[in-house]
């Protein structure tokens, strides 16, 4: 069996990875469990139950507040009613004020941290990571992230005629977890008492200002996407700042959505990854919180776990499928169309759950 060494020395994988049309960014290696999985035919290998996912006991259901799935959606129309949130345009910025703007009046402290990335044309992007804290005198702290900006590019359109600079909706590949965080927010703030940890919301800028396959001239960036996380895996927002683990969200909110077990979360969080799938079948979402393991993936939890915070991912996608993603990533068609209120409820009400069992 041969190896190919793609990118950087993260990425090591057998010839026979399926990798299809998937960038070769999103995918990390140099997991054994992964390498072995893929050394004989595709697809079949992943259909096996981790050990993680062996002994499967559905927790009590906790009493936890009830989540208000149009509340959320409500969440995620508005920040999609300003149009592309692409870094460097008034559209963003108006939304970043809108975001901080609605985490105070829920009540939570707000923190937000400016800054500049260089993007991998060498753009200098003004961004802000936004933080919504409540208890913020608990000790013991849960982080639930989520990115808030837009892809700049509808790189992934099949359509040989589509212009592929145009940008996208995003309300599903950013919008979506943004929202559900939100109504997360506006949940734990009406029932405090019951809640034994402290929660902080951070909506990450510069997710998806990677870089696009059509670009022809140097990257001036070694890793180009999740610019605001890598920032604050090197400046955390409050000094000595530590949460217990982290939650992240990523296209969340789709029609049918699964989620499958994804690779970096088992390496680095396989024990909260077990709590929030048990979490998600106990109260009936056994549909979207699929327990089988799949390729490890590139986002924002990668750099909150190299900076030492054990944080997961729930990222719709299916390593069956030709992009990996759904149908509407990085297109148009990742508008309010593809938001489904069922999948918000099945994961704002996990989330939930999984708070108020702490
Ligand atoms: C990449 O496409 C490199 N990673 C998947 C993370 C992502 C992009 N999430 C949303 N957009
Ligand atoms: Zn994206």
């Amino acid at each position: 069996m041969g190896f190919i060494i793609l990118d950087t020395l993260y990425i090591i994988l057998p010839k026979k990875y399926p990798v299809k049309n998937i960038t070769k960014h999103l995918l990390l290696a140099g997991f054994s469990f992964f390498a072995l999985a893929s050394c004989s035919d595709k697809g079949t290998e992943t259909k096996q139950p981790p050990k993680v996912a062996e002994q499967q006991v559905s927790k009590p259901v906790v009493k936890a507040p009830d989540f208000n799935a149009d509340s959320a959606y409500s969440y995620i129309d508005q920040q999609v009613a300003f149009g592309p949130r692409v870094p460097n345009t008034k559209e963003h910025e108006a939304c970043g004020d809108y975001l901080i703007a609605t985490l105070k009046r829920l009540g939570a402290e707000v923190t937000v941290q400016e800054f500049e990335a260089t993007a991998f044309d060498g753009t200098k992007l003004q961004l802000r990571n936004i933080v919504g804290s409540f208890r913020p005198d608990l000790k013991k702290r849960v982080l639930l992230a989520a990115h808030w900006d837009t892809r700049p590019f509808s790189d992934q359109e099949k359509d040989p005629e589509a212009d592929l600079k145009k940008p996208i909706d995003g309300a599903n590949d950013g919008a979506s977890g943004v929202g559900i965080l939100m109504e997360v927010g506006r949940s734990i703030q009406s029932d405090l008492k019951n809640l034994n940890v402290g929660v902080d919301l951070m909506f990450f800028d510069g997710e998806d200002y990677g870089e696009p396959e059509f670009y022809e001239g140097v990257s001036q960036v070694r890793d180009s996407y999740c610019l605001g996380s890598q920032y604050w895996a090197n400046n955390r927002h409050v000094a000595g700042y530590h949460a217990y683990y982290g939650i992240l969200l990523d296209m969340a909110g789709g029609k049918g959505a699964h989620f499958y077990q994804e690779g970096v979360s088992l390496q680095f969080a396989p024990t909260i990854v077990k709590k929030v799938w048990d979490q998600g079948h106990a109260l009936g979402y056994g549909e979207f919180f699929v327990r089988q393991p799949t390729y490890p993936i590139t986002d924002d939890h990668v750099y909150v776990n190299r900076s030492g915070i054990p944080m997961i991912d729930i990222i719709d996608h299916d390593p069956a499928s030709d992009s990996f993603f759904g149908h509407y990533w990085h297109t148009h068609k990742d508008n309010m169309e593809v938001i489904d209120k069922k999948t918000l409820k099945a994961v704002g009400q996990t989330l939930l759950g999984v708070l108020y069992s702490e």
